[in-house]
């Protein structure tokens, strides 16, 4: 059965002048976003975390099921045990499990096993993909489309950070499994990325490398 519409509620029609204007300040700000990998302990209110989750949640998702789940831990103590499992498979993955081909490309960036910063930051937010999720009644429903609504998820929870003035890291230890007992997550749920997130280090660097983004040329086609 249908639900209920009601009125969109956009606003008032942007014109081409002021889309163009807007857009422009809007790539400004992106484009000075970072991966950054040098976080100081500077404490981050919870509120902020928990607004910039709220916006990850309205990110667009197979049949508004809205499969995700975003474990947020400041907790010191819960902080070590993720560093403890994350740096036991990142040593496995830079001793070979990687392959020549990915150590290769991860070389540049100058990435290695250990990651102080999952210490050393104030949040991290495991983004969390449901194999069930609750419906509207409170039902556990097949969601659809999970991998695509959570990472849709994460980039607009990197983009809000960002915005809000905040640096974040997509961390992306390899497998996580280990995640899901920390944060008390059901054995069906898959973790997709375990977002680092803080102030950076007066003194943080970025690779020279990843400053450059390819062309527009290059990563579009216009039809
Ligand atoms: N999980 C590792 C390796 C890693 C993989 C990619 I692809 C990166 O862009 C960066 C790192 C790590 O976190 O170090």
């Amino acid at each position: 059965m249908d639900d209920e519409h009601i009125p969109l509620n956009f606003g008032p029609r942007v014109d081409d002048a002021a889309l163009l204007t807007r857009i422009e300040a809007v790539r400004a700000r992106m484009l000075k976003r970072r991966t950054v990998r040098d976080f100081d302990s500077t404490p981050v209110p919870r509120a902020v975390i928990e607004a910039a989750i709220t916006i990850a949640g309205t990110a667009p998702n197979g049949a508004n099921l809205q499969p995700w789940h975003f474990a947020a831990i400041c907790d010191p103590a819960i902080k070590s045990r993720i560093r403890i499992a994350a740096e036991e498979e990142e040593k496995a993955f830079y001793a070979g499990r990687a392959g020549a081909e990915w150590l290769d490309a991860l070389a540049p960036l100058g990435t290695n096993w250990q990651k102080p910063f999952l210490e050393e930051a104030p949040w991290l937010i495991a983004c969390f993909g449901e194999r069930r999720t609750k419906d509207t009644t409170g039902k556990l429903v097949k969601p659809y489309y999970v991998p695509e609504s959570v990472n849709i998820a994460i980039g607009f929870l990197i983009a809000a950070l960002h915005e809000a003035g905040l640096a974040t890291l997509t961390h992306t230890p390899a497998p996580m499994g280990f995640l899901n007992e920390i944060c008390a997550r059901p054995p069906g749920d898959k973790a997709y990325v375990l977002l680092i997130v803080g102030h950076p280090k007066a003194n943080a660097t970025v690779p020279k490398r990843a400053i450059i983004k390819k062309p527009l040329e290059e990563i579009s086609t216009f039809f």
